[in-house]
């Protein structure tokens, strides 16, 4: 039986703290500051007491056990319209200043360079792209002048119309792929490989089989030196699979597929369900990584 999981990354250093990937399954919980997001938008945002409500959600999740929070002002569900730089500055900017100040590492879920830019300044110590730098070039230039932890994401296409029909040949091998040469360019860009976090984007232009080909092939991502972030809280291909239709009733299928996206090598764990996603990760890696040397 070979052993999964080796801890082959080292961790990662933000500005406002080091995040453990080489030593254990790190997890994000995610604040969506938008009114639209497909699993819980506006639980996080409600204009008239803005920011309050991020912040009390995000205290609820550091309080359960996050080691960062992902602040997001733009829903990125399918069919979502991307919103206006000055909007989801004003939607994110706040909510940042305030968790940072609190001493939280914020990461901020935009593909957008100002919006960026404005959320460092205001304390945020990474960037999760979804667009892997393809909607906003600018972004990669505030990215590497930052020098913080950088998410790059696979995407086919753009959320409005992301699951329209989408088709591989060989999803694996173009997506993987796909990222490889994303991290290429980011490097001769400047940006220092160490600082890069790589994720498959599942849901982002796939199909239920296209996520299960990814999640089944992970351990080859996960082999190599960086760490590999996943997001499936609450996705529509787990409410498939289990039969579950209200997305924040799909915890027992998000675990499943977390705790085997770590068993497979993962490092970062993305999701709305911070407390149950911690217990069941505490004991994924005792187990992943138990000393199976016969005594
Ligand atoms: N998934 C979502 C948003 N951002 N970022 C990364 N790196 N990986 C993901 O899988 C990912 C992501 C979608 O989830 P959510 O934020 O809950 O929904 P919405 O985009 O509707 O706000």
């Amino acid at each position: 039986m070979p052993h999964l999981a080796p801890p082959t990354t080292s961790d990662l250093d933000t500005p406002a703290g080091r995040l453990p990937t080489g030593q254990r399954p790190v997890v994000m919980g995610i604040v969506n500051v938008t009114p639209d997001s497909f699993s819980d938008g506006g639980t996080a945002y409600a204009p008239t007491r803005h920011p309050d409500t991020a912040l009390d959600h995000a205290g609820r999740l550091l309080a359960d056990g996050a080691d960062l929070v992902d602040v997001g002002g733009e829903s990125t569900r399918p069919g979502a319209r991307p919103v206006p730089a000055e909007v989801e500055v004003e939607r994110v900017v706040p909510v940042v200043e305030q968790l940072a100040r609190d001493g939280a590492i914020v990461s901020v879920d935009t593909s957008k360079a100002s919006v960026a830019r404005a959320a460092l300044d205001a304390g945020a110590a990474m960037i999760n792209d979804v667009s892997a730098g393809a909607f906003d070039p600018g972004l990669w230039d505030v990215v590497r002048d930052a020098e913080v932890p950088y998410v790059l994401m696979h995407l086919r296409g753009e959320p409005r119309t992301m699951q329209d029909d989408p088709r591989y040949g060989d999803v694996v091998a173009e997506v993987f792929g796909a990222l490889e040469q994303r991290l290429a360019a980011l490097e001769a860009y400047g940006v220092g490989r160490r600082r890069v976090v790589l994720d498959p984007g599942i849901g982002f232009g796939k199909t239920l089989e296209h996520n299960l080909a990814l999640l089944g092939a992970l351990d080859r991502l996960c082999a190599g030196d960086r760490p590999v972030l996943i997001g499936v809280s609450r996705k529509r291909f787990i409410g498939t699979l289990s039969g579950v239709d209200a997305p924040d009733q799909r915890v027992a299928g998000s675990l499943a597929a977390a705790t085997l996206a770590v068993a497979k090598g993962a490092r970062i764990v993305r999701t709305h369900d911070v407390g149950p996603t911690v217990e069941a990760l505490r004991v994924a890696h005792a187990i992943t990584t138990a000393d199976t040397g016969r005594s």
